[in-house]
């Protein structure tokens, strides 16, 4: 069934759910929000989030009750954003890099080494979290919390030592910038979710794939390919998005419960990302996968296209864009 079939029913079934309870037991009546999220359960991310919502309940005393939706069970990753502007979910994740064609800022994360590791990467992020909370704040969206994925990289089925390894790959991305890089790399990227990749690679979609050691990981990146090149192109971050009407609801002390918890929730995902790229790496060794660095010839290639990729962002992203390089340069000073 179409989820635009599905999406009003949920609402409705909801809607007579919360007036039921509120009917029967209006000495108790808790509030319960369904949250979608693009990623399996095995994720950092989602095992983050399942800590923001256990907290959030205890916090309320069960007067919010947060019930995680994972692996694009419920509303698959394309439709999460809309979903809570529309009011159809009051809270969600998303990779904010998606959110690219609305407006260049969002992806400010995935230009390759702009800011490619951790300390860079949450420079970046404080350089640009103001504007980007104004920018979801016109769409009545309140921005909770951030928190990055380990360092992208790419994984093959050969030992990739020059760019010349790279063309012609079926390479599998996952926003503009990764379709942008294996572009201009020669190699031919499709677009596939996560949930997706096992599949992908069965049925020969795709061979090789940018994504993180955390993704490579979870999704057994070793039952399909050999090698993963830690290129450490960029860090993309998932963000937390609230529908500001949902928040605007909740009493006084709830919503500061959120705010405490998603405060919590940022802190504790930026050190659990920066383990899991740890553990990820040596789970992956452990299961038979090459782990290499660019080569010098590759590195080159790999430096040239993210020059490229800077200059073209600069160009979309017009004076915010400037905006937040000037925030961002400055902190490095
Ligand atoms: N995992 C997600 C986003 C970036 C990452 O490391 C993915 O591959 O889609």
């Amino acid at each position: 069934m179409p989820i635009c079939n599905v999406l009003p029913r949920l609402a409705f079934a909801g809607a007579v759910g919360v007036s039921l309870s509120i009917l029967t037991l209006s000495a108790q009546a808790a509030t319960e929000w369904d949250m979608p999220t693009p990623y399996g359960d095995r994720t950092f991310h989602t095992e983050n989030i399942r800590e923001f919502t256990d907290e959030v309940r205890q916090a309320t005393d069960g007067e919010l009750d947060i019930k995680v939706h994972s692996n694009g069970s419920l509303i698959g990753h394309a439709e999460i954003k809309n979903s809570v502007r529309r009011g159809i979910v009051p809270i969600g994740e998303v990779i904010m890099s998606r959110l690219a064609n609305e407006n260049p800022i969002f992806e400010v994360d995935s230009v390759p080494y702009l800011a490619a590791g951790y300390e860079e990467a949450r420079a970046l992020w404080e350089a640009s979290r103001e504007i980007i909370d104004e920018e979801l704040a016109k769409q009545n969206l309140r921005l909770l919390f951030t928190v990055p994925w380990p360092p992208q990289g790419i994984y093959t089925q050969e030992e990739v030592t020059g760019p010349d390894d790279l063309k012609n790959l079926n390479m599998r991305a996952y926003n503009n910038a990764s379709e942008r890089l294996a572009q201009l790399a020669g190699a031919v990227p499709t677009q596939v979710e996560v949930p997706d990749i096992p599949t992908a690679f069965s049925t020969g979609r795709v061979g090789a794939m940018i994504t993180s050691p955390a993704t490579g990981a979870d999704t057994k990146a070793w039952d399909y390919l050999s090698h993963f090149n830690h290129a450490q192109l960029w860090l993309p971050k998932n963000m937390i998005i609230v529908s500001e009407r949902a928040f605007s609801r909740l009493d006084d002390d709830t919503r500061q419960a959120v705010l405490d918890a998603a405060e919590e929730a940022e802190e504790r995902g930026w050190e659990m990302s920066r383990e899991e790229t740890r553990e990820a790496l040596s789970v992956l060794k452990d299961n038979g996968i090459t782990v290499t660095t660019p080569t010098p010839e590759l590195e080159d290639k790999l430096q040239e296209i993210g020059d490229t990729m800077t200059d073209e962002w600069v160009e979309r992203a017009g004076e915010q864009g400037q905006q937040i390089l000037d925030a961002y340069r400055d902190q490095q000073d």
